[in-house]
């Protein structure tokens, strides 16, 4: 076991770091505070090679593996974390063409999400199907060559920008799980209609809702098999789970930092407030709980990248990296008192930004009820 990056996961997180930095610093503020959709940082993202991290060379990227990408989705989240959301909208559709699609879907469709030029989206939660999955209402009834599709998606990430997305929905209900099929949509053809949804933090990541009305997939939309979707939905889960898992460890490190660098420099009471052993004590459970995290999200990437099950893993890492980041940006908030909750500094938006964590790719609750079904012996989470 070696704790010790690779040279050449060093140099990807040098790059990522310097990326965020350079291109996404300057304004996040007030692309946070405006709304702003950085279109532009999806293709430069998309330039650099960060959606590329996880896809074989014969579609556009680099397979440096799962471990760069939680790299890179910590460096951008550390910095700004709904321009993380972008690598999951962008890597999302992408891993499930690549794991199930056919020859000439991922010759077609994979390449230009991968450089930035198509921007993806999926779409699974309904207004009355988040947790669970299978109660979604969606269905794609066969019709000629194709399948028309019906039903209302909620809370999805890129609604608004989206050229494509992969789509959920049943082709036969009664056969519960095993009827439900993954199709990938061109969002720009007719029969679909989008609304906004305004939330807390993420701004500068859209949010809506798309209402498909006798939308039209051709026969080559169907990604797999008929009844192959409940699997494909979860395979998909896991592997942007993992990502946003690291998205929350960045989140939880940019709230470390700026509660040290705070402690470092404030005084009350004649000293630094870092002097003082209540601000020591929280400082102490920051790091452990950002580390821990952090630790969690390697060794599930690690699982990843030697192609073993680590659907448990992800579950761990994704609830704990969920819960430092909230800690973490509570913490910080406090101990930066009234410059904690003031507008003018980062720390806010980093708590708002937080609490996506706990609600997004399956909720802590859900992670919780994996890890514990699991050990409890009422269902495996590595299959
Ligand atoms: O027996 P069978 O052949 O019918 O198969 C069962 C099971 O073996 C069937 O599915 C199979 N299965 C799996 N197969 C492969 C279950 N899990 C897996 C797997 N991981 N891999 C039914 O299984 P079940 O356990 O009875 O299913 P269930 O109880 O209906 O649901 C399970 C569960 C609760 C875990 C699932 O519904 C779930 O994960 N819910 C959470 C939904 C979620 O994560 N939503 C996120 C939406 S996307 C999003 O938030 C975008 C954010 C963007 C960003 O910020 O990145």
């Amino acid at each position: 076991m070696d704790f010790n990056l690779s040279e050449e996961l060093a140099a990807v997180r040098v790059l990522a770091r310097e990326f965020a930095e350079n291109e996404i610093a300057p304004s996040a503020a007030k692309d946070d505070r405006e709304g702003v959709f950085r279109r532009d940082l999806v293709a430069k993202m998309g330039e650099v090679g960060f959606y590329g991290a996880v896809i074989p060379e014969q579609y556009g990227g680099t397979e440096l593996g799962f471990m760069a990408l939680a790299i890179i989705s910590e460096e951008i989240a550390r910095v700004h974390s709904a321009i993380r959301v972008y690598l999951n909208m962008q890597v999302g559709p992408a891993l499930t063409l690549l794991k199930a699609g056919s020859d000439e879907q991922k010759k077609n469709w994979i390449p230009p999400l991968v450089r930035g030029q198509a921007i993806g989206c999926f779409a699974i939660t309904e207004p009355d199907a988040g947790s669970d999955v299978a109660a979604m209402r969606s269905t794609a009834v066969r019709n000629g060559g194709g399948y028309v599709l019906n039903g209302t998606k909620t809370w999805i990430s890129n609604a608004s920008v989206a050229d494509q997305a992969v789509v959920f929905a049943y082709t036969d209900r009664a056969q519960k799980h095993r009827g439900m099929s993954a199709f990938f949509v061109d969002l720009k053809a007719p029969g679909v209609s989008c609304r906004d949804l305004e939330k807390m933090g993420a701004h500068s990541s859209p949010t809506g809702e798309l209402t498909f009305d006798n939308f039209y997939i051709p026969r080559n939309g169907l990604i797999g098999k008929e009844g192959d979707g409940f699997k494909i939905c979860m395979w998909h889960l896991n592997h942007t789970r993992l990502s946003c898992a690291a998205g929350a460890v960045g989140v939880a490190r940019a709230a470390r930092e700026a509660a040290v660098a705070y402690a470092n420099q404030r005084e009350q009471f004649g000293q630094k407030i870092g002097q003082f052993q209540m601000i020591q004590d929280t400082i102490a459970q920051m790091i452990v709980q950002e580390e821990s995290a952090r630790l969690l999200v390697y060794r599930a990437a690690a699982l990843a990248d030697q192609k073993q099950p680590n659907n448990l893993e992800t579950s761990m890492a994704k609830y704990a990296a969920a819960e430092a980041a909230a800690f973490n940006a509570d913490a910080a908030l406090k101990i930066l008192g009234a410059y904690g909750y003031s507008t003018e500094f980062p720390v806010e938006r980093y708590l708002r930004d937080s609490k996506s964590y706990q609600i997004v790719e399956g909720s802590s609750n859900i992670q919780k009820l994996i890890i514990a079904q699991d050990a409890l012996g009422y269902r495996k989470a590595n299959r």
